[in-house]
């Protein structure tokens, strides 16, 4: 009886020591860029073309940087990590949608005054 428990135990031993010896930890990592077509959008004006692209860039500057995390752990054996790297074109598309407020395509000088007076 005790023979078989000590046979146990060592044979659990034996495999941690195993695992341990072959560095114990199955570790990956990996960087996703993603970003998006620029959406199509007209300007009534050069005017609302300024005021809208010296708002987004204003935002860009203000913004950290947009990535995303994803983490899994399982302590000692393994160790997943994705972080999504956004692109330049989300934050312009996301502009794009609040600038536009009555989503008919063409940003109207009001429209991008409002959006650049709009809090972040
Ligand atoms: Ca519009």
């Amino acid at each position: 009886m005790t023979t078989l428990r000590h046979r146990t135990d060592a044979l659990a031993a034996l495999l941690l020591a195993a695992a341990a010896a072959v560095s114990g930890c199955i570790s990956h990592q990996e960087t996703v860029r993603r970003d998006e077509d620029p959406l199509e959008i007209e300007f009534e004006s050069q005017e609302a073309s300024r005021i809208f692209f010296r708002a987004v860039e204003q935002r860009r500057e203000d913004a950290t940087p947009t990535e995303s995390k994803t983490e899994f752990h399982v302590p000692v054996l393994l160790s997943h990590k994705v972080t999504t790297v956004y692109g330049p074109n989300r934050v312009r598309n996301q502009a794009v949608r609040r600038a536009d407020a009555n989503r008919n395509g063409t940003i109207t000088e009001k429209e991008a005054q409002i959006f650049a007076d709009s809090p972040r």
